[in-house]
């Protein structure tokens, strides 16, 4: 139903008509997007203000960056394009890093933004905001798309929630010059130009053959491995996945984000086995996973000496023997894929080899045991393990949370700490290891799923995106912030030897983040030991209300960027020093 309109009032010629601004929201609508996450401004005030009144859901936020978050995240959760409204040129580039993000990540996300007249904009005659987006917006993305007359709204959306969610979903740009919105047009022609996307991402069925090879490869393995990747959470395939990798009966490693798709704590889970396996299996299947730099381009020192085979899921043809050779790549949509494997496996697959299987047990379980006592500690301040140990008893209570988490030695050990016993509910920094996350990710997580969320955030982390407390507040969101504060990036301990500044990696020490939320009407705590700790986020999570704990760690604690330290370049004027 289109939610129209103007009459127009030439006698004589009386008609339903409809504008560029109801056209946008019809067809959003039409296409089942419910939500929208933006700032807003000229041109797009009103865009936003009908949005609601037509009964979108429209979250205003503090800044773009976050908005464009809380979009993609959302298109990771729901498996449609999570959509971020910006004003033209400073708020188009603000969103830009998310939509760059999205499209790095493989989240369907739009970024729509309002733009200056392409008139004075092609002439560069300096007009309100001045900017050629589209073609600025044209390589960080996946597609990007302008409409400039209204007749074509509803194809230019369909356009881009199409590039958005088929293929290898990805980042799309919608650029909306302003005069667009109040373009006026007969009602029903606009009705008419609407376009409903029919099955915007088609399954895509690998072909028998590539399975056949895949499952060959695999029967061959003395110790096979299979790593499970954010594109196996998003894929939404569950229980395909879980009774593939139960019946092949093989050790399997999550990445980050696919922690929980099978339960970390399942018998086969390789997640504190890492190093042992990637060293020592001898075929790995990649399902919804790139081998990039988080995986060490499949080679090298992680991947020890032995010679290995790779057999790689994934949608885009493109990936395969991007680092390494792939001997067996299955092309399709993963809850395709896994099922085709499935059916090709039989009645009668062997078991995998028990000795292997003993190996990463063994070695999982030593390093659980190693850690178990660290978790205890009760020390204040907290250190990183003792702080995480109280968090993850909260987290196998209440399993449903979304666990948000970033920073460095705050991400790098809770991913290690935490366990997930359910899909998609680790959100994190990604393929990037972006800053800024936090709280656009918590606040599309609580949105789109209903579920409390839990962000567990680095003092720097949070600081990219801490004003959007505001917004948790306003919305009176169920979101518990966790600040573990260190008082800085890494360590609180650097020292600027030749003067009186800070040094490059410290805050102000002694800070009290609870009193942002307090600021707002939200719940403020300062917890100085696990105990304080754990209490005031089941507190939190009991009562759904936004609070913002101040969790303080011994700034000496953490290590220089986290697991990751190796990535630093070294100064060789520096070391002689
Ligand atoms: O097998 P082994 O023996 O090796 O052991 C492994 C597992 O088997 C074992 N394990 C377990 N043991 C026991 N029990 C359990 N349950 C268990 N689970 C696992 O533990 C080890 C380790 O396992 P893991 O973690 O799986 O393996 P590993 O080797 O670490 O994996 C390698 C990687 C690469 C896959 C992994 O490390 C990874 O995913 N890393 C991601 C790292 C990342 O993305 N980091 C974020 C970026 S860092 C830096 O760039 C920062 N900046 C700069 C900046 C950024 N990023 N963005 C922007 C916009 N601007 C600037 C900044 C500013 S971080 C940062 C702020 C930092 O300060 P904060 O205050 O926020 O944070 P703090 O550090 O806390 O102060
Ligand atoms: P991780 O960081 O967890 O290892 P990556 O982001 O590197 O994961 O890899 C995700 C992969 O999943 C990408 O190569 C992407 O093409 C693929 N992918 C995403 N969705 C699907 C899907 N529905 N079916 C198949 N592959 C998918
Ligand atoms: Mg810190």
């Amino acid at each position: 139903m289109l939610n129209t309109a103007v009459k127009s009032e030439a006698p004589g010629t009386e008609q339903e008509l409809t504008d560029g601004f109801h056209l946008v929201i019809d067809a959003l609508k039409l296409n089942g997007i419910n939500t929208i996450y933006g700032v807003p401004g000229i041109p797009i005030t009103d865009l936003g203000r009908m949005a609601q009144a037509a009964g979108i859901r429209v979250l205003s936020f503090r800044h773009e960056q976050n908005a464009g978050y809380a979009a993609s995240i959302a298109g990771f959760l729901t498996k449609k394009p999570g959509v971020c409204l910006t004003v033209s040129a400073p708020g188009f580039l603000n969103g830009l890093t998310a939509l760059a993000h999205a499209t790095t990540n493989c989240f369907p996300m739009i970024l729509i933004s309002g733009s200056s007249e392409r008139e004075i904009v092609d002439l560069q005659q300096g007009d309100y905001e001045e900017m050629d987006q589209l073609a600025i917006a044209k390589p960080l993305c996946k597609a990007a798309f302008r409409v400039l007359h209204a007749q074509d709204i509803g194809i230019g959306l369909a356009r881009a929630i199409r590039a958005a969610v088929s293929g290898r979903p990805g980042g799309v740009y919608l650029d909306l010059p302003a005069k667009l919105f109040g373009q006026v047009m007969n009602a029903d022609a606009g009705q008419k130009s609407l376009v409903k996307v029919i099955d915007a991402a088609p399954e895509q069925i690998p072909s028998p053959s590539a399975v056949k090879r895949a499952l060959e490869v695999l029967k061959g393995a003395k110790r096979p491995l299979v790593i499970l990747g954010k594109g196996a959470a998003y894929a939404q395939a569950d229980e395909a996945i879980k009774t593939f990798i139960e019946k092949a009966g093989v050790p399997f490693l999550p990445m980050s984000m696919a922690k929980g798709l099978l339960p970390d704590l399942h018998p086969q889970c390789a997640g504190a086995a890492r190093s042992t396996v990637l060293k020592d299996a001898d075929v790995v299947m990649l399902i919804g996973a790139r081998l990039n730099w988080l995986l060490s381009h499949g080679k090298g020192k992680t991947w020890g000496d032995a010679p290995k085979k790779f057999i790689q899921v994934d949608i885009e043809p493109k990936e395969m023997d991007s680092n390494v050779e792939i001997v067996a790549p299955v092309v399709g949509d993963i809850g395709s894929c896994v099922t085709a494997l499935l059916d090709g496996m039989g009645a009668n697959w062997p078991a995998a080899p028990s000795d292997w299987l003993a190996t990463v047990a063994k070695k999982r379980d030593d390093n659980v045991a190693k850690m178990a006592p660290k978790l205890m500690s009760n020390a204040s301040p907290m250190d990183y393990h003792g702080a995480l140990g109280a968090l993850r008893a909260i987290i196998a209570e209440r399993p449903e949370t979304i666990f948000v988490n970033e920073g460095a030695n705050t991400l790098d050990l809770a991913r290690g700490v935490v366990d997930m016993h359910k899909p998609r509910k680790r959100l994190d920094v990604g393929t990037w290891g972006v800053m800024g996350i936090g709280m656009g990710y918590s606040i599309a997580a609580a949105i789109e799923t209903g579920h409390p969320v839990l962000a567990v955030e680095g003092d720097s982390a949070f600081g990219f995106s801490g004003m959007e407390v505001e917004t948790i507040c306003r919305y009176k969101l169920p979101i518990c912030v966790v600040i573990f504060n260190n008082d800085g990036i890494y360590r609180g301990t650097d020292v600027n030897s030749a003067g009186d500044d800070p040094a490059t990696t410290v805050f102000v020490k002694g800070s009290r983040y609870d009193k942002m939320m307090e600021a707002f009407g939200g719940v403020g705590v300062n917890a100085t030991s696990p105990d304080e700790l754990k209490r005031a986020v089941n507190a939190a999570l009991d009562s759904g209300k936004p609070t913002l704990i101040n969790a303080v760690i011994d700034p000496a604690a953490g290590s220089e960027s986290g697991r990751i330290g190796n990535l630093n370049p070294q100064s060789v004027l520096q070391k002689k020093k």
